[in-house]
């Protein structure tokens, strides 16, 4: 069956590597990962926006799922329709508690998940787990990597994971991860899990959609508090040492020490908080429930300094901003007038002829017209 592939209306910044150029007439790009899951999935019958909607007030985990879905495309149609759908399920959204881990490639972020998870839907809660990936669109092993390495989470019935692909935003955090997990809230997830591997950018995108951050160590990394490290514990709540099991005990005690010790001279990431650090092994299912409380400690205090609220607004306010600046980004790069003027422009600037400055602001005078 020939996938239908819709002419993507709207392209999001940073979109060159991550996306397949198919050549082909009224279409210019489609994501990668869109060619693949269109070629893998057979035609279904699409649902009302009503049918989305009860689906996901139902708990239906395959209509979430397609919502999801609905919410990443990046045609213009489902963008009607998933704003359509979004406004709907707004009243149902802001419950849950969201949570982001991060953590080096390999910490052990999803075995940690997949601990945590399954502690948490034992204890009776619904628990979402967002696994953003940033090779998926290189290659697909990873998401399925990650998606065994959770079997056991997998099985239950109160937990929904979704491993998501990049998107083409920088760092691995997928450009919808906000709409997903208000998605998730509206299904009825209480607990929302989102795992990123840490690369720089994508812990700042993660702290601005959570409210608790959680930064994933490995023992034996003390020399990685140089440098960047520092940064990212500046917005961790929690510094957690996983694999401190067997040999690693030792080594796990000391990157505690040295963790414990760095964070004293920084700033707190959340007003009235102090971040420690902790010792796990997700493999051994250790530490799991004290990390547990630990979040639970934070939540009470931010739920009555009202620190909570304030973030959450604040996160809002940057999600819109955000939005504008695409938005802007993306008038500006389909305007086939500028498209046409850049090159001649480019060229004045390599010969001396205009300033860079004055450069952008002719280009942009071109879009004000
Ligand atoms: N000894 C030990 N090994 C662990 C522990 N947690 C994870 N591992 C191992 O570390 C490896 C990587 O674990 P993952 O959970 O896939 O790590 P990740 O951070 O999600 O990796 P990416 O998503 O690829 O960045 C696997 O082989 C795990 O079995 C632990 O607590 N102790
Ligand atoms: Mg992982």
């Amino acid at each position: 069956m020939q996938p239908n592939f819709e002419k993507p209306e709207w392209v999001p910044p940073n979109a060159g590597m991550e996306y397949a150029t198919i050549i082909r007439p009224g279409v210019e790009l489609v994501p990668a990962d869109h060619v693949a899951a269109a070629q893998q999935t057979p035609q279904r019958r699409n649902l009302s926006i009503q049918e989305y909607l009860q689906g996901i007030r139902q708990g239906d985990r395959t209509i979430l799922g397609r919502a999801i879905s609905l919410v990443e495309s990046n045609s213009l149609r489902h963008l009607e329709s998933a704003q359509e759908l979004l406004t709907l399920i707004l009243p149902f959204t802001g419950h849950s508690f969201r949570i982001g881990i991060s953590g080096a490639p390999g910490a052990g972020k999803s075995t940690f998940i997949e601990s945590l998870g399954c502690y948490l839907t034992q204890l009776g809660h619904k628990v979402a787990v967002l696994a953003v990936d940033p090779s998926s669109s290189i290659s697909k092993g990873s998401v399925l990597g990650d998606k065994t390495r959770m079997e056991k989470l997998v099985q239950e019935p109160n937990c929904f994971i979704r491993p998501s692909p990049s998107g083409g935003a920088l760092g691995g955090v997928a450009r919808k991860t906000r709409e997903t997990v208000l998605l998730c809230e509206a299904a009825g997830y209480e607990i929302i899990l989102i795992e990123t591997v840490g690369v720089g950018q994508s812990e700042i995108q993660v702290r601005s959609m959570v409210d608790f951050f959680l930064l994933l160590n490995i023992p034996g990394a003390g020399d990685e508090l140089q440098g960047i490290k520092k940064g990212i514990m500046e917005i961790a709540d929690a510094v957690v040492i996983n694999k401190a099991d067997g040999d690693n005990i030792p080594k796990a005690k000391l990157a505690q020490a040295e963790y414990t010790q760095a964070l004293q001279y920084i700033q707190p990431a959340t007003m009235g908080w102090k971040s420690s650090v902790h010792l796990c092994s997700s493999l051994l299912n250790q530490g799991i429930s004290e990390i547990w409380q630990e979040i639970l400690k934070f939540q009470s205090l931010v739920q009555q300094n009202g620190f909570f609220e304030k973030r959450r607004k604040e996160q809002l306010r940057e999600w819109i901003h955000q939005l504008i600046q695409e938005y802007l980004y993306n008038l500006f790069y389909q305007n086939s007038e500028i498209l046409q003027a850049i090159p001649g422009i480019e060229q004045d600037v390599f010969e001396n002829r205009i300033s860079p400055t004055n450069a952008a602001r002719k280009l942009i005078q071109l879009l004000q017209k």
